[in-house]
């Protein structure tokens, strides 16, 4: 019995191998349909397409066990084009990946089970419209915003080298894992990809094998409308190695493609495959129909006569296939991963404390006495720029986390991020082992590609001017939407930053990173909170941060006079109370406008006011405490209260108890020395006092 009917031998005749890829292919081709048409929504057109090249890769040559999902050294499979999703959803089940649950157990459950199919996104399904990480096991990384999943795999393959040379040890092959990412014209379109194959060809990332659907098909039609490039040039001119395959359906020519990836050692790869979407689909293949519609019934059942599938079959996935998956990806995988860790077995004894770092790190854990003896500063009128005591922060913990690594979008010596003991090196096609990356100025590739380093175990950092944080914006969400521990040092954090004017003032930059949920936003008041801001980056390890730093020097507090610098890690806290005890009046501040405040309790004290000096750098942290603390923070009885920071009001309301008064920017600043941009822009002590004053009315 079975699925004679799908084949055009006679029933004593034993399934071929031909015959039985071009099952899985259809089986593929069908449920993708099938979920698109469930759902009355998605793009089957592509999982149709790409049927034949995903299944060629993973029974072939993705080295991945499905009963071993999270396996240290697996290849990883991205899905670079997300609305696709039907297609890793279906691969995902038929390989029979199984799920992990949350902590981090393998389970018997399938991580897409055939009724997740059946509810292709829908509420609460494994099945969400696009692909979610920490969501549906397998998934590597969260797609669907074009061009992120490219960006993210540059880390993903940056993360293999940078383990491979750290952790590998002679006889001792730990780590070889490649990449795949498939990838559509929209992917290509967008400019952070163009960033990310600029910066894998120049790091010779030869284990990034890129798989571009080249249909010549978007959303509003023919790609000819907007693209007219010649991508294989591009890519040849960006030092990937490039590779094209005519048929999509000619399985011996993606073999041959993807063993050229496989045989290229100093280049990435492009795997450019001609194809037609909506393969098979006869009156609306190479429409948009195939796009972001389902087919239709009538459609639908054309299209799967066209394949020899049974007609009225709905969601159909012959036994044989899951076999065949089992038999190819599910042997292969097991084996390796087998005698995988049976070497790693053997390295535990050879190297323990590596095996350590690595367990740690996997586990997002961090080395005993990482945050032991924390730099400290000394009380400074004069002071010094938050930048450059994070710098120092960073340089002391790096020290100790040899996983924290990181770079700047060209501007280090600026965000002082550069990590400067010794053995750090630069990480190069030269020496995957370093530490100190150069990321170019590609701001948005930068932090995709610290995205997928991330999802990889690293924690690593990428750091440019706050106001460019528009540049990386989508990658810095999603960040937060996969709830990974991406950290983004942001310097040059307002008009302190001066002469450079308007354009490289941040004004709303602030508001615009504390509204993406999950993100932690730290903006440290002095130096010694500074180190603060990075410990509270570093103990978030399953979500992203923002440290936000200044380019201008700050006052160190005296921390034997105020409140310790460690009160930051609640996010807000008293730095000064009231000189009586009772105030009658609230200062809250962060960054470099806490030392104004300081200034301004001290000014209305001289006339009688008792005001208390709130440091609150980080929102998210502060609205997290219970809300006694919260309380004890900032009374509710005392209404009276003057909010400053140099950047726009948005988001402070809820603070001010509806009597506030806010102190900072209204439009953009301007070209000058920067303290005297603080005085025309009226962000000064003695509009602080004012306010105050005008609040209390005396
Ligand atoms: C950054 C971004 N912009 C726009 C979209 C909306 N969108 C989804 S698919 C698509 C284009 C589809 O064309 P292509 O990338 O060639 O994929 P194909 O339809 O050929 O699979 C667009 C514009 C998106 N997902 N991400
Ligand atoms: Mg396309």
């Amino acid at each position: 019995m079975g699925f004679r009917f799908l084949t055009k031998h006679s029933e004593n005749m034993a399934i071929t191998a031909n015959d039985l890829s071009q099952l899985s292919i259809n089986t593929i081709r069908t449920l993708a349909m099938d979920g698109v048409e469930a759902a009355g929504c998605g793009h089957p057109g592509t999982p149709m397409a790409l049927a034949p090249v995903t299944y060629q890769l993973w029974t072939e040559t993705l080295n991945y066990d499905p009963q071993s999902p999270h396996w240290l050294n697996r290849d990883r499979y991205v899905l670079s084009c997300g609305h696709a999703s039907m297609l890793i959803y279906s691969m995902l089940h038929l390989a029979g990946v199984r799920k992990v649950s949350a902590d981090g157990k393998i389970t018997d459950e399938l991580s897409v089970s055939l009724d997740a199919l059946r509810n292709f996104r829908q509420f609460d399904s494994a099945t969400p419209g696009h692909p979610e990480f920490g969501h549906t096991t397998g998934v590597e990384t969260t797609t669907g915003p074009l061009g992120q999943g490219c960006g993210n795999s540059v880390g993903m393959a940056i993360a293999g080298k940078w383990l491979a040379a750290r952790y590998n040890r002679p006889k001792f092959e730990l780590f070889d894992y490649n990449v795949y990412t498939q990838c559509s014209d929209g992917d290509l379109m967008e400019g952070v990809s163009c960033e990310a194959a600029s910066l894998a060809g120049h790091l010779k990332l030869d284990n990034l094998c890129w798989i571009y659907d080249d249909n010549s098909i978007t959303i509003e039609g023919r790609t000819k409308l907007a693209f007219s490039e010649d991508v294989a040039t591009r890519f040849e001119g960006l030092g990937w190695n490039v590779v094209r395959v005519d048929d999509p359906n000619d399985l011996g020519a993606l073999s041959v493609a993807y063993d050229a990836f496989q045989n290229c050692s100093d280049a990435p790869t492009l795997i450019i495959v001609k194809t037609i979407i909506g393969y098979g689909a006869p009156n609306k293949a190479d429409t948009s129909k195939a796009h972001g519609e389902a087919l239709g019934a009538e459609e639908v059942k054309l299209t799967k006569e066209a394949y020899g599938w049974p007609a009225d079959a709905q969601f159909l996935v012959p036994p044989e296939v899951t076999e065949h998956f089992q038999n190819t990806l599910g042997q292969r995988g097991r084996e390796a991963r087998e005698t995988w860790e049976a070497l790693f077995a053997d390295y535990q004894k050879a190297h323990p404390a590596e095996t350590k770092e690595l367990l740690q790190m996997q586990r997002r854990e961090l080395p005993a006495d990482w945050d032991g003896d924390l730099v400290e500063f000394p009380a400074d009128a004069k002071g010094v720029a938050t930048r450059n005591s994070g710098g120092k922060a960073l340089n002391a913990f790096a020290k100790k986390i040899p996983w924290l690594l990181g770079g700047s979008a060209d501007l280090a010596p600026s965000t002082k991020t550069l990590l400067e003991f010794d053995n750090t090196g630069n990480f190069s096609s030269e020496d995957y082992a370093g530490r100190n990356f150069h990321f170019g100025i590609r701001e948005h590739a930068m932090a995709a590609a610290v995205n997928g380093m991330a999802l990889c175990g690293l924690r690593p950092y990428g750091a440019t001017f706050f106001v460019f944080s528009d540049y990386l914006r989508p990658a810095m969400r999603l960040s937060a939407i996969m709830g990974i521990p991406s950290v983004l040092v942001f310097t040059h954090d307002s008009i302190g930053v001066g002469e450079d004017g308007p354009t490289h003032q941040p004004v709303e930059q602030l508001a615009a990173a504390r509204a993406i949920p999950g993100l932690v936003v730290i903006r440290p008041g002095d130096a010694n909170e500074s180190v603060y801001a990075w410990k509270a980056a570093l103990e978030n390890s399953h979500r992203p941060t923002a440290i936000v730093l200044t380019r201008q020097n700050l006052p160190t507090l005296d921390r034997t006079k105020f409140a310790p610098a460690a009160g930051l890690l609640k996010g807000g806290y008293v730095v000064s109370d009231a000189p009586g005890g009772i105030p009658e009046v609230l200062l809250l501040a962060t960054g470099s406008e806490l030392s104004l405040a300081v200034a301004a309790q001290e000014d209305l004290a001289k006339t009688g006011v008792m005001a208390r000096v709130v440091s609150l750098p980080s929102f998210e942290l502060f609205d997290e405490q219970p809300q006694a603390y919260r309380d004890e923070v900032l009374p509710p009885q005392v209404t009276a209260r003057v909010a400053v920071e140099a950047g726009v009001r948005q988001g402070w309301d809820r603070y001010l108890s509806g009597n506030g008064a806010f102190v900072g920017m209204n439009g953009f600043g301007m070209s000058a020395p920067f303290e005297q941009i603080y005085e025309a822009v009226g962000i000064t002590s003695a509009n602080v006092v004012a306010e105050a004053k005008r609040l209390l009315g005396k």
